[in-house]
């Protein structure tokens, strides 16, 4: 059987992918070598995607009200209420909520039947709380939604300047490819800033771990000082762009020229700002790439913006090593702005000008077409709130856990009429809220092509079996749009039909300013799709990729110039006594973890949700280290556990933002971010909730490790869950609750159980396999530490019912393992520092080579760097 290639399904670095066949569900996957976005690397993500294929909680079947039915009923069902709401209530009741994660197929289907042919524009996607900022930033300066570098760049640069970016942990292989790229370089220069001293930052020659939201402030004050001291490129100011002097003028009043005073307003050591700022003047091939820290902001057009006006005051663009690099999220986050999914884009980079819509309305054959911009995702969801949406159609996002003010989002999905919610798995927020469900192609399963942070067409291609009924998400929209009658403009019967007519409309830009263009892609046939290489569109006449644009100095405006932008950005609101809540990513997980939350290696590295905060806010609250916390602001609140660490500063926290109410009983850090948005992008800001924290006692602690949990446990419970093979692990908190009562709830019978109750309150019960129900329950007074994972699967499996070995290998006597490394291999930091102090001459190579850790995909590099090199400075 031949090997399939096919693209990575989570983020925007696009690492092409190769299984072995097809047909095979519990398949590893490798990464392509030929893929010029890895070159054969992945992250640990990408390397257990065969992990998620396993058809648990998958959805099969379409269905209405929570009954199963079938795609006709489903279908009809939908074009029937869509007719309704037009009729009734006009187009503008209608909204679609879309995601970075569709296929650029999926996406161009659902634009065009919302805004060609339901006449609203009320489309807004997930890329709102993502990219938006960035979008808004790139059209103001270059003309046109473009990213002028790419990953090359980034490994070509003499100095990378990462803003708001932790790239070890988000995008790994590109830091991987940085980091090879540094060792290969000794005079390449990292500096990172983040008020967080994340993976990254570490790893970083410079970490300025900046006053949170100050950014636009320090970088305004860098082009301030680069003027003045006569380091920017006058002649391609002169030559290329418009704007200048007012931008300078306004940086200056906006930073001020006092080096001390602007160090001091951004928090940050003046001789720190003096080396960033000498170190950003003498470098010529400077990349600054900037990601979430500066788009989720009240101003993060304005903040991106002083990024593209350094580089363009510097002439570091269109050059190889020297560019402003914004880097995308989602595996989709570029196709979605391709096709024009956000609600202010129309399609083919094209805006709502009446010019567009003529040409756009005339290339569809448009019947109903949307004239003006439609309602951004923050509004989209209020007007839902507020009774003016009747339907709404989500696809491939999760907005309950992800879009900000969770109870706003709650309030919205009870009130529209009709909720269609388009997913792959049956147990998300958002789901248990939808009216009608429709199962969608997953990744393995589904055909189509995304486009990564460098502007890079690939494809992915399905080597799956489509499980159930599970179809492809264009199709389900087109089969819509031809049950409301529009037979013709929907008669796709594959996803490159699809394609081909994307690429079609793509090359109306020729005649424009505009760059981009699928020219050249408009005619595949379906053998040329299924063989289509990765490729950086726009491509010449002659058919060749551009992986940089604007070498020629040429922008995508009416004179070819770029402008600057003079910008003041606005920072988040201050406090003095409450806290500041910052949220992103871990490692190993994936947004609201409806995929990487089932891959039982994945759940390893960072298992509990858990709020990062100061030791010195700890002590005044008197939260101690793993205590469960309350965190709440006028809006919502959610519970986690405390992780005392000074990786964030005092006054500060981090959550991440992947647990969720299927997660977490009280749900997510999306329960406290308030609706905040940046005025132009519509984007929320994400990053700077203002909270209070306070610690919950708790009186019994519990862990139960099986199937369901029986429900009496889950009264007056708090809780935190996560799957492990197959299984579901359930932490317990009661706070008004004794062993001894829930012991009396659950009735348990002892002839069934081994039980346990010698250690202190104490008390343990395991089902004897081969019983229907195995499972590990523990309750205590005191902390309880998980069992070993593998070890508990493996007695499950071989219907062990010795008590001795039962209790043997509950961990009650090794509470802490450690934590867990390298997922690959499953290592330990302990296990690495007891390696370390018997082999006290021992490198990381050699780490690496008894341990293995840090040899397979490479993500946890720098934790191991950073055991290796602390114990090599610790004295004795
Ligand atoms: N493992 C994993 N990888 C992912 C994803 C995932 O869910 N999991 N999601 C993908 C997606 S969609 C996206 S958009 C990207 C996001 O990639 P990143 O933007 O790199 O990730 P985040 O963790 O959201 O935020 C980055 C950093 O911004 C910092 N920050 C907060 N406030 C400020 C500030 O005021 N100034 C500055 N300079 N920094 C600040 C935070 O401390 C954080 O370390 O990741 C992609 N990759
Ligand atoms: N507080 C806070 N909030 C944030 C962020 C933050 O940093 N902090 N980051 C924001 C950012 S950058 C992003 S990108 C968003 C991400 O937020 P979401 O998009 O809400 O997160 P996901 O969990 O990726 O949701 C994708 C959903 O689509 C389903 N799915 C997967 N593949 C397919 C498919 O092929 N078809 C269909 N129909 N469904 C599919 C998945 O099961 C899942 O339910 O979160 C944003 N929210
Ligand atoms: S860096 Fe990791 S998650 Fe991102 S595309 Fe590559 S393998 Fe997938
Ligand atoms: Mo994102």
């Amino acid at each position: 059987m031949s090997a399939v290639h096919t693209t990575c399904a989570y983020c925007g670095v696009g690492c092409g992918v190769e299984v072995p066949g097809r047909g095979d569900r519990s398949v590893r996957v490798k990464g392509l070598a030929s893929h010029p976005a890895n070159g054969g690397r992945l992250c640990v993500k990408g390397t257990h995607l065969g992990d998620t294929l396993p058809l648990k909680d998958r959805l099969l079947y379409p269905s209405i009200d929570g009954r199963d039915t079938d795609w006709d009923t489903a279908v009809e069902l939908i074009a029937g209420r869509l007719q309704v709401a037009l009729d009734e209530y006009g187009p503008d009741s209608i909204g679609f909520y879309l995601s970075g994660q569709l296929l650029t197929e999926d996406y161009y289907v659902a634009n065009k039947l919302a805004k060609g042919f339901l006449g609203t524009a009320n489309v807004d996607t997930n890329s709102r709380l993502c990219m938006s900022s960035a979008v808004a930033a790139h059209t103001r300066a270059f003309g046109e939604d473009l990213v002028p570098g790419n990953y090359d760049d980034l490994e070509q640069a003499d100095l990378v300047v990462l803003v708001g970016s932790n790239l070890a942990w988000a995008h790994p292989v590109l830091f991987q490819r940085l980091q090879n790229a540094r060792q290969h370089n000794p005079h390449k220069q990292l500096i990172v800033i983040d008020p967080r001293r994340t993976e990254t930052a570490e790893a970083a020659d410079l970490h300025l771990p900046l006053k949170p939201g100050t950014d636009g402030r320090l970088l305004n004050g860098l082009l301030a000082w680069l003027a003045d001291r006569n380091q920017i490129d006058r002649a391609y100011i002169d030559t290329h762009t418009q704007g200048f002097d007012d931008t300078l003028a306004q940086a200056r009043e906006h930073a001020g020229t006092d080096l001390p005073q602007l160090a001091e307003d951004c928090g940050l050591r003046l001789a720190d700002v003096q080396s960033f700022f000498n170190t950003f003047a003498a470098t010529e091939k400077t990349v600054t790439a900037w990601s979430m820290g500066i788009n989720q902001s009240r101003s993060g057009v304005d903040k991106s913006q002083t990024i593209i006006n350094l580089h363009l005051a510097t002439g570091r663009i269109g050059k190889p090593g020297a560019a402003p690099f914004s880097i995308t999220g989602q595996p989709n986050a570029m196709g979605g702005r391709e096709v024009g999914g956000l609600a202010n884009q129309l399609a083919a980079h094209r805006d709502f000008a009446p010019e567009n819509v003529d040409a756009v309305e005339q290339f569809w054959q448009a019947k109903r077409m949307a004239r003006q911009p439609g309602l951004k995702a923050v509004d989209l969801f209020r007007a839902a709130a507020e009774g003016r949406i009747k339907v709404l159609w989500i696809l491939a996002t999760n907005p309950l856990a992800s879009m900000p003010d969770a109870p706003l989002v709650k309030k919205a999905l009870e009130r529209v009429e009709t909720v269609i919610v388009s997913d792959v798995v049956q147990h998300t927020d958002t789901v248990a809220y939808a009216d009608i469900v429709l199962p969608a192609l997953a990744w393995g399963e589904k055909d189509g092509t995304v486009t990564n942070s460098e502007r890079c067409l690939s494809r992915q291609r399905g080597f799956l079996i489509p499980p159930g009924q599970a179809k492809p998400d264009w199709w389900a929209l087109a089969r819509v749009g031809q049950s409301l009658g529009h037979t013709e403009a929907f008669a796709y019967e594959r996803a490159a039909d699809v394609f081909r007519e994307h690429a079609r409309l793509s090359t109306l830009n020729t005649d424009s300013h505009r760059q981009f263009n699928l020219t050249g892609l408009d005619s595949l046939t379906p053998a040329d799709y299924d063989n289509l290489q990765p490729v950086q569109w726009p491509l010449s006449d002659d058919g060749e990729p551009t992986p940089r644009l604007f070498s020629d100095g040429r922008f995508a405006t009416p004179d070819g110039k770029a402008r600057f932008i003079p910008v003041t950005p606005e920072e988040p609101t201050e406090s003095t006594d409450r806290l500041r809540l910052n949220t992103g990513r871990i490692r190993d997980q994936w947004h609201s973890m409806t995929r990487t939350g089932f891959a039982p290696r994945l759940t390893q590295h960072r298992r509990d949700f858990t709020l990062a905060m100061h030791p010195i806010d700890a002590d005044r609250l008197g939260i101690a280290a793993d205590a469960l916390v309350r965190v709440h602001n006028e809006q919502g609140r959610f519970l986690a556990r405390a992780d005392l660490t000074d990786t964030v500063q005092p006054g500060q926290l981090f959550a991440p933002m992947h647990w969720n109410q299927t997660f977490a009983s009280e749900g997510g850090v999306a329960q406290v971010i308030p609706p905040k948005v940046d005025p132009l992008a519509g984007q929320p800001e994400s990053k700077h909730a203002l909270v209070d924290v306070e610690p919950v006692p708790i009186a019994v602690h519990g862990l139960y490790v099986g199937f369901n949990l029986p429900t009496p446990l889950l009264d007056g419970a708090h809780w935190f869950k996560h799957h492990l093979n197959g299984m579901t692990v359930w932490q317990l908190f009661y706070t008004d609750a004794t062993v001894t009562d829930l012991r009396q709830r659950l009735n348990l019978d002892a002839t069934d159980l081994i039980l346990s109750d010698d250690h202190d309150h104490w008390f343990q019960a395991i089902s004897r396999p081969p019983t229907n129900n195995p499972h590990w329950l523990s309750l205590s007074e005191h902390p309880i530490a998980e069992p070993d994972t593998d070890w508990l699967e493996q007695q499950f499996d071989q219907g062990n019912d010795s008590m001795d070995d039962w209790v043997r290998g509950q961990p009650a006597g090794d509470l802490d393992r450690g934590k867990l490394v390298c997922t690959c291999f499953n290592v330990r930091d302990k296990q690495i520092a007891e390696y370390l102090e018997e082999n006290t001459e021992a490198g990381l190579e050699d780490v690496q080579q008894a341990l293995k850790c840090s040899t397979s995909c490479g993500s946890c590099l720098t934790e191991v760097v950073k055991i290796v090199e602390t114990s090599v400075t610790t004295p004795g």
